[in-house]
């Protein structure tokens, strides 16, 4: 097979250290387990609606206001000719195109999790559109939005790109229709308590992990690699004592799956 192209976010210098958008993140942990070779185009925030526009790739999500969102990742296979521009439909893609190639990224299996955010969630990640796999699909909403729900905890580490900064916080100050980049800064005790929130909400998923862990089933499948993601981007977001906390809750099934998808994390 040719090499793939995969399209990742930049963030600040060095590029493949900082990386931490969760969604290029599931693709990336998928592309690896999937012995897919392929190299990485970085694309800065602001200029990801130009670069997908530019490849003829419609959006797949859409702001609160009902507007576009251009979003990565995107992977193009040249052999194919295929350009797919969504998490989920990337792991589809490979694990059909390439049955042969490293491990199966969708064994069966029921994926028994919701969550209820109890709130609306500002921009959802993505709609429930996909029919294949619906266990898996249903899995993914659900794990976004129990993550997405404690973000705000990770705002501030974001690690920008200091060169484009200025501008991609502009975007998100416009995006939640709030005032200043200080807007989105809470003191200790939301802080806090927001914490306890996350660690309470994750009870649930941590109960998946029935084995003890590392994986949710004895060997490693896309779901584990959803709840992988959000985990390299906690780990590249939250302040040190904090991601340790993260990594202990619940027996220690967050640090122990983290730990175990490090192999699949090889930037190339
Ligand atoms: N449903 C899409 C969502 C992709 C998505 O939301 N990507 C985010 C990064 S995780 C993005 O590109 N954001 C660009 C921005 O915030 O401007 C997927 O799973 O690929």
């Amino acid at each position: 097979m040719s090499k793939l192209t995969f399209y990742d976010v930049a963030m600040g210098a060095p590029l493949h250290q900082r990386n931490s958008a969760v969604n290029p993140w599931k693709s990336r942990l998928a592309l690896n387990f999937k012995a897919i070779p392929h190299e990485t185009n970085w694309v800065t925030l602001p200029d990801i609606t130009k670069v997908r526009k530019g490849l003829g790739i419609p959006p797949c999500r859409k702001f609160a206001d009902g507007t576009d969102f251009y979003t990565l990742p995107i992977l193009i296979d040249p052999t194919t000719s295929h350009k797919i521009g969504d998490s989920f439909d990337i792991a589809v893609y490979v694990n059909k195109q390439y049955p042969n190639s490293g491990g199966d990224l969708f064994p069966p299996q029921p994926l028994d999790y919701t969550y209820d955010p109890g709130a609306a969630i500002l921009v959802p990640l993505s709609e429930l559109q996909q029919n294949e796999y619906p266990q898996y699909a249903r899995f993914n909403a659900n794990v976004d939005a129990v993550f997405s729900m404690h973000t705000i905890l990770m705002v501030g580490g974001m690690p920008f790109d200091p060169e484009t900064a200025d501008e991609a916080k502009k975007e998100f100050i416009r995006r939640a229709g709030v005032s200043s980049w200080d807007d989105f800064a809470i003191g200790d005790e939301q802080r806090k308590q927001t914490l306890v929130s996350f660690e309470k909400a994750l009870g649930d998923l941590a109960r998946l992990f029935t084995n003890d862990g590392p994986f949710i089933l004895e060997k490693l499948s896309y779901a584990d690699i959803i709840v992988g993601g959000w985990l390299r981007m906690a780990n590249r977001t939250l302040p040190a004592e904090e991601w340790e906390q993260l990594k202990g809750w619940h027996g220690g099934v967050f640090g122990k799956l983290h730990d175990a998808l490090e192999v699949y994390a090889t930037v190339n």
